[in-house]
């Protein structure tokens, strides 16, 4: 068969492209841990309030016995609830995402968070924060006239720091716990 050998070169050119693109791909999924949400989970949109994982107090920052943390958030028109949350440096965390209304995204530029948040369904993204910083997180996927608006805030402080707040924190709780007792059995 008589290949042209102008067509040969192109046909050189275009298969190295594809090998190039298919090896962007296999990097970014491999060493950056880009990777499509793969966790098909579904949800009620209309009672995510009734919830007793995405109900508004279970929302934020979560730290399990076993120190596994996880964050829950609401997608909503137009923002990411809660609105501000604050994390460790240099530590894996679970973040799952659900929408109340609309298709939304969510985008974190300079992470590996990137994902569609579909109505129904729970998106599930693994992420940590080499360094500390402000993280804005985007909603990528266009859901109405205040769509441009629809963008929230992670704050990532150093672990240390991180872990001393929040023992401050869960020993303030206790004490207003304990007075509280106190004050029930006067
Ligand atoms: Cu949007």
């Amino acid at each position: 068969m008589h290949i042209d050998p102008l067509e040969k070169k192109w046909v050189l050119i275009s298969l190295g492209m594809s090998a190039l693109f298919v090896s962007i791909i296999m990097i970014d999924a491999l060493f950056h841990s880009v990777n499509a949400p793969s966790n098909v989970e579904t949800i009620d949109s209309r009672k995510i309030h009734l919830s007793k994982e995405f109900a508004e107090d279970n929302l934020g920052v979560q730290v399990a016995d076993n120190g596994d943390i996880t964050v829950r958030m609401v997608a909503g028109r137009y923002a990411f609830f809660p609105k501000k949350i604050i994390l460790p440096a240099e530590t894996k965390i679970t973040f799952r995402w659900v929408s109340m209304d609309v298709l939304h995204g969510v985008h974190m530029p300079m992470t590996n968070m990137s994902t569609m948040i579909v109505p129904g369904y729970v998106a599930q993204v693994e992420s940590s924060f080499p360094r500390p910083g402000e993280y804005p997180m985007l909603c990528n996927e266009y859901c109405g006239l205040g769509h441009d608006h629809m963008w929230s805030k992670a704050f990532v402080i150093d672990k240390e720091e991180w872990e001393a707040k929040r023992a401050k924190e869960s020993a303030a709780l206790n004490t207003t716990a304990i007075a509280k007792e106190e004050s029930n059995n006067e």
